[in-house]
C-alpha cells in the first residue's frame, strides 16, 4: 500500500486526524450533494505536487517570474485539452474558483451600474448571478428572471419580455439547482435581438456538456464559465471560455485585474482531469449520472414525494419535503445523522426562508463515480424515504446508517487512503 501522508502524520497529528476522518466520512457516507464529486487518484496527486511552490504570474511565455518553463507546460496542456473538450475559441484556465471566473467576465465587459439579467437564486440560479448580498448584485443593476409557477421550468416568454423592456448589457444563464435542459440557443437569440452579450455558467452541467449529454452553449454564447469540480470531476477551481474577440479583455480582467499568481498545482490537476474527460469512459459515466438521477427521482416520487418540475433531465433535482410537512433544514439534519449527505435548498416560490427552506437538493455525480447504478439508486431512495418518514427517530437513523455503511463498503473509494483512515498503517 502506498504510504500516503507519512510526513503529515509525523509532523501534525491534529491535521492528519482530520484528514483521516474526512476520508472515512467520504468512504462510509452516501454523497448526494449535487455539486460534489470524487476526483481520480491522479487528479489528487497532481493537486499535491511541488507546483504549489511556484509563482507564475502572467500567462505562458509572458511570465513575471523566472523558472516558469514547467508551469508553461502544464498550463498549455490544460488550455489545449479544455479547448478540445468544449470546442471553444479561447480558454483561461487560471481562475481559482467559479466566482472569480464570473467576476472576470463581468469586469471585462461591464461598467459598475450596468444592467444585467440573471437567473434568480431562489429559482435555481447562483449567488454570483446577481444576488443582492453578492458583489454581482451590489455592482450591477440586476433584472432577475425565473421559472413558471405552472411547471417550474424557465419562463422563456417572460425572459424575452424582460430583455426587451430592460435592454441589459449582459444576459446570464446557468444554474445551481435546475433539473431541466437550458436552451442556450434560444437565450443567445434573445440576447442578440436586444443587443446584449450573453454568458452561460455551466458549472453544474460541465461534464454533461463536455460529453454531449447536454446541448452545448457553443457557438451561441459569448462567454462560458465553469467550475471544474462538479460533474467535470476535476480539482476545486474554475475556467473561463470565450469567443476570441473577448480573449484579451478577459485575460486582463482575471490577471492582473483580480488574481495574482495562479495556483499551478491546481492547473496541473485541471490538465489531468481534462485528459480524463476526453476518454470514452467519461461519456459512459455522464450517461450513468443522468440515468441514476432519473431513477432516484422516480423512486422518490413513487414513495410520495413531490419532485420540483416533475423530474430531471440532468444530474440534479429538488425534493419538496415541505409538501410532507418537513423543512429542508430538518430533512438535511436527519439524513446527515444517517450518513446521507444532502443540502437544504429553496424551491421556486418558496414560502419558507432559505435557512429553513422547503426542499433538499439531490445529485447523482458522486455516487455514480463510486460505480453505483440504478439498483443502488432504488435502495438509496428507499433509505431516504425511511429517514424522512421518521426524521427524529434515533433508531431509524441508526438502522439506516448501518445500511448505508454496508452499501458503501461494496463501492470502495480511495482504497489505499481509506484503509489508512480505518487505522491500517502505511507500509
Ligand atoms: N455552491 C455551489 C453549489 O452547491 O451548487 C455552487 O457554486
Amino acid at each position: 500500500m502506498t504510504n500516503y501522508y507519512q510526513n503529515l502524520a509525523a509532523s501534525d497529528p491534529e491535521v492528519f486526524a482530520a484528514v483521516q476522518n474526512e476520508t472515512r466520512r467520504q468512504h462510509e457516507g452516501l454523497e448526494l450533494i449535487a455539486s460534489e464529486n470524487f476526483t481520480s487518484e491522479a487528479v489528487l496527486e497532481a493537486a499535491g505536487t511541488t507546483f504549489t511552490n511556484k509563482y507564475a504570474e502572467g500567462y505562458p511565455g509572458k511570465r513575471y517570474y523566472g523558472g516558469c518553463e514547467f508551469s508553461d507546460v502544464v498550463e498549455n496542456l490544460a488550455s489545449s485539452r479544455a479547448k478540445q473538450l468544449f470546442g471553444c475559441e479561447h480558454v483561461n484556465v487560471q481562475p481559482h474558483s467559479g466566482s472569480q471566473a464570473n467576476m472576470a467576465v463581468y469586469l471585462s465587459v461591464l461598467n459598475y451600474g450596468d444592467t444585467v439579467m440573471g437567473f434568480d437564486l431562489s429559482h435555481g440560479g447562483h449567488l454570483t448571478h446577481g444576488h443582492p448580498l453578492n458583489f454581482s448584485g451590489k455592482s450591477y443593476k440586476i433584472i432577475p428572471y425565473g421559472v413558471k409557477p405552472s411547471d417550474e421550468m424557465i419562463d422563456y416568454e417572460e425572459f424575452e419580455r424582460l430583455a426587451h423592456e430592460n435592454k441589459p448589457k449582459l444576459i446570464l444563464c446557468g444554474a445551481s439547482a435546475y433539473s431541466r435542459v437550458i436552451d442556450f440557443e434560444r437565450i443567445a437569440g434573445i440576447a442578440k435581438s436586444v443587443g446584449a452579450l450573453c454568458m452561460a455558467d455551466i458549472a453544474h452541467i460541465a461534464g454533461l456538456v463536455a460529453t454531449g449529454e447536454h446541448p452545448s452553449p457553443f457557438p451561441h454564447m459569448d462567454f462560458v464559465t465553469t467550475t471544474t469540480h462538479k460533474t467535470l470531476r476535476g480539482p476545486r477551481a474554475g475556467i473561463i471560455m470565450c469567443k476570441e474577440q473577448f480573449a484579451k479583455d478577459v485575460d486582463r480582467a482575471l490577471f492582473p485585474g483580480i488574481q495574482g499568481g495562479p495556483l499551478m498545482h491546481i492547473i496541473a490537476a485541471k490538465a489531468v482531469a481534462f485528459k480524463e474527460a476526453l476518454q470514452p469512459e467519461f461519456k459512459t459515466y455522464q450517461q450513468q449520472v443522468k440515468k441514476n438521477a432519473k431513477v432516484l427521482a422516480e423512486t422518490l416520487a413513487g414513495a410520495g414525494f413531490r419532485i420540483v418540475s416533475g423530474g430531471t433531465d440532468n444530474h440534479v433535482f429538488l425534493l419538496d419535503v415541505f409538501s410532507k410537512g418537513l423543512f429542508g433544514k430538518d430533512a438535511e439534519k436527519a439524513l446527515d445523522a444517517a450518513h446521507i449527505t444532502v443540502n437544504k435548498n429553496s424551491i421556486p416560490f418558496d414560502q419558507n426562508p432559505p435557512m429553513k427552506a422547503s426542499g433538499i437538493r439531490l445529485g447523482s455525480p458522486a455516487v455514480t463515480t463510486r460505480g453505483m447504478k440504478e439498483a443502488e439508486m432504488k435502495q438509496i431512495a428507499a433509505l431516504i424515504a425511511e429517514v424522512l418518514a421518521a426524521p427524529a427517530d434515533e433508531t431509524v437513523r441508526a438502522n439506516v446508517s448501518a445500511k448505508v455503511k454496508a452499501l458503501t463498503a461494496q463501492f470502495p473509494l480511495y482504497p489505499n487512503r481509506q484503509s489508512l483512515a480505518s487505522g491500517a498503517a502505511g507500509d
